[in-house]
């Protein structure tokens, strides 16, 4: 065989078997978070590594489902960010894998309780609390009253002006289903999900659109995190930011290492920095102001305040595994989704 050969031979072996050459100097980031916080990670990451980032940005629910669907294959490296649930179902589904970075000495507890509640396949990047957020001029336009409570989106006077995402792609919306369940009950959590479809002028695809819609004047009201609200006002738009006065549930942003991965070297390099006090604290430059996990990032004043917001006590554990999650998505597809408005 001459050298030719054997080198066709090889990546053709290489092409068969599925798995390509692990590189050093590329990472592939499954990113979940908000559009211009993804980009700045990715240059951010390059400029301090020379790795090169192939970034791709998608909802959490639907980063989930593509980690799943490429198991067999992946192509992923690293799943940085969205709503915690996601990444716990797919800890449990084996679809990510245990790492004890060094960082954790300077993170906050329930960063590392996400961890430990999935046997370190996952952790905490960041937090944020569901709220919803309404445009003051359309209000005022359209001669409504504040919305104070969840209870309040459902009356009869706000029919069409409410938006949120569907749960199935977006972990803001799934974080809404759960906090109803977990706030009221599930019974009367899904009538509540039922009397707000009547409201509901469309369900996104991504969380926050609703809020960047309201923002635009295309909706009255957003169901979004209250962090994402507060954006679009620091950004100009007419936006008030509403925190339920029921209380409210609260995501932790997760990061987990993807199993079977191309690049692990390289995938623990964006681990470790993704925890630094430094790459958190630039997250409000891209008016992203979700709370950071480590204890010594700066934190906007924007951020809303965690410790004035009611917060229910909620169970991530059991909202993110894979047959409650399962269960309570075919539960609102069948009963909520399907009902006419
Ligand atoms: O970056 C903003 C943010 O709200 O987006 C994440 C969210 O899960 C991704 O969007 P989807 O709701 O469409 O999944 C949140 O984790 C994050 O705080």
């Amino acid at each position: 065989m001459t050298i030719n050969h054997f080198r066709t031979a090889a990546v053709a072996a290489l092409l068969l078997s599925g798995t390509a050459a692990s590189n050093a100097d590329s990472l592939t980031l499954y990113c979940a978070a908000d559009e211009a916080w993804c980009q700045q990670i990715k240059t951010g990451f390059e400029a301090e590594t020379g790795i090169t980032v192939d970034m791709t940005r998608k909802s959490s629910g639907e980063t989930y489902a593509q980690v799943r669907a490429e198991s067999g294959n992946p192509k992923g490296d690293v799943w940085w960010g969205g709503t915690g649930d996601p990444h716990l179902q797919a800890a449990e589904e084996d679809l990510t894998v245990a790492y004890e970075s060094p960082m954790r000495g300077e993170l906050y507890d329930w960063a590392i309780r996400q961890a430990e509640a999935a046997g370190n396949k996952t952790i905490g990047v960041y937090s944020g609390a569901l709220g919803f957020g309404y445009n003051k001029d359309l209000l005022a336009k359209n001669n409504l009253p504040e919305p104070k409570c969840w209870a309040d989106l459902i009356k009869p006077e706000y029919k069409g002006q409410v938006q949120m995402a569907n749960p199935n792609s977006s972990g803001t919306a799934y974080t809404m289903l759960a906090t109803m369940v977990q706030l009221m009950g599930e019974e009367k959590g899904f009538e509540y999900l039922k009397a707000l479809h009547a409201n509901i002028n469309q369900y996104t695809k991504s969380g926050s659109a609703p809020i960047k819609a309201a923002g635009l004047g295309e909706t009255t009201i957003g169901i979004v995190f209250m962090h994402d609200a507060v954006a679009q006002t620091a950004a100009g738009f007419p936006i008030v930011t509403v925190a339920p006065c029921e209380g409210t549930g609260y995501e932790i942003g997760s990061m987990s290492l993807i199993k079977d991965a191309r690049n692990p070297e390289s995938a623990k390099k964006f681990y470790d920095w993704a925890l630094t006090a430094d790459m958190q604290s630039k997250a409000k430059d891209v008016k992203s102001f979700q709370l950071p996990s480590n204890k010594n990032a700066t934190v906007s004043e924007l951020t809303p305040d965690l410790s004035s917001i009611k917060l229910i006590d909620y169970d991530f554990k059991k909202y993110g595994s894979s047959d409650e999650r399962k269960r309570l998505l075919k539960k609102w597809d069948d009963e909520v989704s399907t009902l006419p408005q």
